[in-house]
């Protein structure tokens, strides 16, 4: 960096001084803390942004939320070029610059940092950020705070997108790069109209009044999700929508509502009871990148059935594997494409899912949390289908595929649906252009589950019974340094303090079709413990006792 660079670097910067004696790190999703601490974090951040543009010579996006955390968090996340996470290489970066303790070792930092990657300050491509934010109340000067950090790189350009969900910026960003129209109006028309063609390809014998027709409740967490599937509904058509928990409510963000509450504690959020049984219902997460479906139980207090994550990529994979079975079948398509599906699930996956996607006859890996993991895992297939237990993931359309998939849609007459083969070919393509290919997204998840409940015709409950979840309870333990919490094996085994996972595995042992694993949350300040076993009392019994554990071994 020249010297008028390093400057204006270090006069901005003053006006961000980091908080006295706090240690930000880079989590599972960027930097998440109480809102207080970020100014210094997120301006910093948008100074990482503009460098990370430079060097890709692409958009690049800046998300301010702190998605399913309490409502005085907040945080960023980092779209890359592809809409995905901010590369995993340059995360050691993004943790020393947030923690570097004065302006004049943030410029030494950054230029030892713009040395090693060559990144070109030539002026040729200036850099350019989309910035982006959920509802909540600190949003706005922190947005800020991220503008001035990516426009102290002399050039730069950050453009405010507003309000937005978390995947609709990661989508923005993945489609200005690819020189496609990339506003909120777009992504909202390539959502209802993939949908509208996916209804269309419903075959015709099938009634599309069966249970799925009815309407359909959706819980917004009380943040952004609601009110942007407000808007996308007026676009639909096939599909009644009611929203409660809408941020325009008047609800608290996340507070007994929403997907990380109705996953985790398993009962009804608020705004739902016994008048909704039978119904089906779904529940989204703060900035809408998670997503769970669930029906409360008849004469119940507040009990649910729960569908989550992993039943949702069971039912993507059950039609998905429907419509590549119906193309291998039939000989009638030209250059019959062979494509390789396969799932990604984490530790948290419930064993009885993981059981029956096997079962299946499909390719099932195990990566350690969070979506960076999984989205990369799941892109070594023509089809990658990622879900997280919590309702976080989405379907991963090759290149290649896509390619193949328009090419045979191109070659259909106008008009002319073609063969059963053909007709599959372009629920596929229909389902790449519905789904979100950056990252997960709950209001393009939901659509697709809702027209392939339409295509099956069948209800919730009839999706909830592809299998029976095994009990399990979630726990969190507040500890002292839960960083001395390491693990190896996609995080199903403690490496240190030594003797934790010994006294697990005694602990596990004494619990038929017992599993248990902790492991550091890498967006709140605890040590997340999960347990399974074979009745919900064993379940809970297992989790207390590991929890206990976790406390002696860090208390
Ligand atoms: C983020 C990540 C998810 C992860 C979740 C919880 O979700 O994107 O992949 O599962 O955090 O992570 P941890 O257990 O490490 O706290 P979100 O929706 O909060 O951004």
């Amino acid at each position: 960096m020249n010297e008028e660079q390093s400057s204006v670097i270090l006069n901005t910067s003053s006006r961000f001084s980091p908080p006295q004696g706090v240690k930000l790190s880079y989590g599972t999703a960027g930097f998440r803390a109480d809102a207080s601490l970020l100014q210094s974090t997120v301006y910093r951040v948008g100074i990482l942004a503009a460098l990370r543009s430079l060097k890709t010579k692409s958009v690049i996006g800046v998300m301010i939320t702190a998605s399913h955390n309490q409502v005085s968090d907040n945080g960023v996340k980092i779209a890359d070029p592809s809409g995905g996470m901010l590369s995993q290489h340059w995360e050691p970066f993004a943790d020393a610059l947030a923690n570097a303790t004065s302006p004049h070792q943030l410029v030494k930092l950054i230029n030892e940092f713009v040395e090693k990657e060559n990144i070109p300050f030539d002026g040729i491509r200036p850099a350019e950020v989309l910035l982006g934010r959920d509802t909540r109340p600190s949003g706005d000067d922190l947005l800020e705070a991220a503008r001035q950090g990516v426009t102290s790189i002399i050039g730069a350009v950050a453009l405010d997108m507003g309000i937005l969900t978390t995947p609709q910026l990661h989508w923005m960003v993945r489609a200005r790069n690819k020189g496609l129209k990339a506003s909120e109006q777009d992504y909202f028309e390539q959502l209802s109209s993939s949908f509208r063609y996916l209804l269309d390809l419903i075959p015709s014998e099938r009634s599309k009044l069966g249970g799925a027709n009815e309407k359909l409740v959706v819980d917004g967490a009380n943040g952004v999700g609601g009110v942007k599937l407000k808007a996308l509904e007026k676009l639909l058509s096939g599909l009644v929508i009611e929203v409660r928990n809408s941020s325009e409510d008047g609800g608290v963000l996340n507070d007994g509502v929403g997907a990380d509450y109705v996953q985790k504690e398993k009962v009804v959020p608020h705004g739902f009871g016994s008048k909704d049984a039978g119904i089906r219902c779904a529940s989204l997460d703060g900035d809408a990148d998670r997503l769970v479906y669930f029906s409360v139980q008849p004469e119940s207090n507040g009990t649910i059935d729960l569908v989550d994550g992993d039943k949702i990529l069971s039912l993507f994979s059950l039609f998905i594997r429907e419509q590549l079975s119906i193309l291998n079948e039939k000989e009638d398509i030209k250059n019959l494409h062979q494509a390789r599906l396969g799932v990604v699930q984490t530790a948290y996956a419930n064993g009885a899912s993981t059981g029956y996607l096997k079962q299946l006859g499909l390719e099932v890996e195990l990566t350690p949390t969070g979506v960076k993991y999984l989205h990369e895992k799941a892109a070594e297939f023509d089809i990658g289908i990622y879900f997280e237990a919590n309702g976080h993931g989405t379907v991963l359309f090759s290149e290649y595929f896509t390619g193949w998939l328009e090419a045979r849609s191109n070659e259909l007459s106008s008009g002319s649906k073609g063969s059963e083969a053909e007709k599959a070919a372009l629920r596929l393509l229909a389902v790449s252009k519905l789904i979100n290919q950056a990252v997960g997204d709950a209001l393009s998840g939901l659509l697709l589950v809702e027209v392939i409940l339409q295509h099956m015709e069948w209800s919730i409950h009839r999706w909830n019974d592809l299998y029976h979840d095994l009990p399990s309870r979630q726990l969190k333990v507040k500890v002292a340094d839960r960083t001395a919490v390491v693990t190896a094996n996609a995080e199903t085994v403690v490496v240190s303090p030594p003797g934790l996972q010994e006294a697990i595995n005694e602990e596990t042992a004494k619990y038929p079709h017992g599993r248990s694993f902790v492991r550091p949350s890498g967006t709140e300040d605890v040590v997340r413990v999960y347990a399974e076993a074979s009745t919900q009392e064993t379940a809970d019994s297992l989790a207390n006792s590991v929890a206990k554990l976790v406390d002696r071994f860090l208390g």
